[in-house]
């Protein structure tokens, strides 16, 4: 056995999250043999407490990288990356002013590489398929997945394939998967749909999965909730983030949590998990006091990145959720579109559509006093707003047309032309 390797096997598990069964650090399988469930990777966390914080990490840069010792990869020349993570977590004092609220805090996730949080998942689970040399990999995906996985897949070299849903993905992150040299398949259905197409077929087809019951995923996701506690000193009081295939809501969860576990925190925010009106399964366990989703068979939103009616994350969030003593809230597409806007006019960030529902959520939760004045909020902002330039541009006011002369120009503009000193 040589040293990476015996390293690794002290480093950590794979545990199931209902049943409990334990597996080594070398299984591929992406549910439990036993109950089928989702998988978690469990550390070794005292033996890494002792370890943390590294001297090193002064000296290495903010991203998913920087937390080597809390991911599943340890040979640093293994990674795959694109210099993922290491957002801005900016101080949003104009809208928090607006809202009352005087720490509110937007962690910006459309700066990653490819434009979403995605990527930061994708470094460790491409990683991952690199390393025990998958030929291909393959993700249904609303848009943002399978952008990330093309990206990913390219720089490492390895075939890749998506499927979407017909016709309801945001044209940017169309772009984005055929650019990087994915095969792209439409499905006709929904994403929830083409997500049970994916698992049935990655057997059969030889491919290699990375949707986000992928552990590996979650792994480098979780760097974000690192990265938060780091910018702010300590982690949030409250952290607000929009909820899809409740993938992120997990490991934002579980990154306070192994933060706290190695000493590193000394508090827990809570969570407050947004889904869209059309498509809130998990909101609606939340608020029946239900310990499981029903889920829901046409999901509808504008936000097409979250239109997804049957979570296969949804246990991890109901956890995350009660454990933090948080909640869950659903927001109308027309809260999004103006959330949307307002971000956008108020602080310069551009964000899209399923991003803006935590500020939705913020801004609904705030009226229904449900978070005070005094709290520090962190809301997530998952993806780029240049990822759905059509949404974008029907929820704005129209462009002003006119012919080259300055005369139009202040008549289209409702201002008067000045007479000039020399002209008078
Ligand atoms: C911008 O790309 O599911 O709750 O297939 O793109 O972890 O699913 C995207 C999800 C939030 C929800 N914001 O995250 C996909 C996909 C944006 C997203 C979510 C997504 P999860």
């Amino acid at each position: 056995m040589n040293n990476k390797s015996s390293r690794e096997r002290v480093m950590f598990q794979i545990e199931c999250i209902t049943c409990g069964q334990k597996y080594s650090s070398d299984m591929t399988s992406y549910v439990c043999k036993s109950c089928g469930d989702l998988l978690d990777i469990r550390y070794n966390l005292q033996d890494i407490a002792e370890r943390l914080p590294n001297p090193d990490w002064a000296s290495r840069p903010l991203g998913v990288w920087k937390y080597l010792e809390l991911l599943p990869i340890q040979d640093p020349t293994e990674i795959v990356s694109l210099k993922e993570g290491g957002t801005s977590l900016h101080h949003c004092q104009k809208l928090g002013s607006r809202l009352g609220l005087e720490k509110l805090f937007v962690k910006n996730e459309g700066e990653n590489p490819t434009g979403s949080f995605k990527d930061r998942g994708m470094t460790v689970g491409v990683t991952k398929a690199r390393k025990i040399g998958a030929k291909a990999v393959i993700c249904a995906s609303t848009g943002n997945t399978a952008s990330s996985l093309a990206a990913y897949a390219a720089r490492a070299g390895i075939q890749c394939v998506v499927v979407i849903p017909e016709g309801k993905i945001a044209l940017g992150k169309l772009a984005q998967a055929m650019m990087y040299g994915a095969k792209v398949v439409s499905m006709k259905g929904n994403f929830d749909q083409a997500l049970e197409l994916v698992m049935e077929s990655c057997d059969q087809l030889g491919f290699y999965l990375l949707n986000s019951i992928n552990p590996y995923r979650i792994e480098g996701q979780k760097t974000a909730a690192f990265e938060v506690c780091e910018q702010l000193g300590s982690p949030p009081d409250t952290l607000i983030i929009p909820v899809g295939n409740a993938g992120n809501i997990s490991a934002y969860w579980k990154g306070f949590n192994e933060f706290f576990s190695v000493g590193l925190n000394q508090s827990l925010p809570r969570m407050i998990g947004i889904q869209a009106f059309g498509a809130s399964p998990i909101v609606d366990a939340y608020k029946k006091d239900s310990d499981v989703i029903k889920p829901v068979d046409t999901p509808e939103t504008v936000a097409t990145a979250i239109r997804i009616g049957k979570p296969v994350s949804w246990k991890k969030a109901l956890r995350a959720i009660h454990e933090s003593k948080g909640m869950a809230e659903s927001v109308t597409d027309d809260e999004i579109l103006f959330a949307q806007k307002l971000l956008a006019r108020e602080e310069g960030l551009f964000v899209e559509p399923a991003s803006a529902a935590s500020i939705a959520g913020l801004i609904k939760l705030k009226d229904l006093g449900e978070i005070d004045a005094e709290e520090r909020v962190v809301c997530v902002t998952t993806g780029h707003g240049l990822k759905d330039p059509e949404t974008a541009i029907k929820s704005c006011e129209e462009i002003l047309v006119i012919e080259k002369s300055v005369e139009e120009l202040a008549r289209s503009l409702k201002i008067p032309i000045r007479i000039s000193a020399a002209q008078a």
